[in-house]
């Protein structure tokens, strides 16, 4: 299991925060996600045989929130 802490800027909102975890957490090997909207942060737990890292930064994209 491995835990990175991404930087989404365009983080703005609660519903922001909702789309990506949910957006995150229907990923396979995505064990948690957390998005913080004051940090503008996402702590992501994931299974790193199973999804990579680059895996769930593509899903962030694609759900509008690019991490840096
Ligand atoms: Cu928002």
């Amino acid at each position: 299991m491995q835990e990175v802490k991404l930087n989404v800027p365009n983080i703005s909102c609660g519903h922001c925060t909702m789309t990506i975890e949910n957006a995150g957490s229907a990923l396979t090997g995505v064990e948690s996600i957390s998005a913080d909207v004051d940090t503008k942060e996402v702590d992501v737990v994931f299974d790193e045989n199973t999804v990579s890292l680059d895996d769930i930064k593509k899903t962030l994209a694609e759900a509008g929130y690019p991490a840096r």
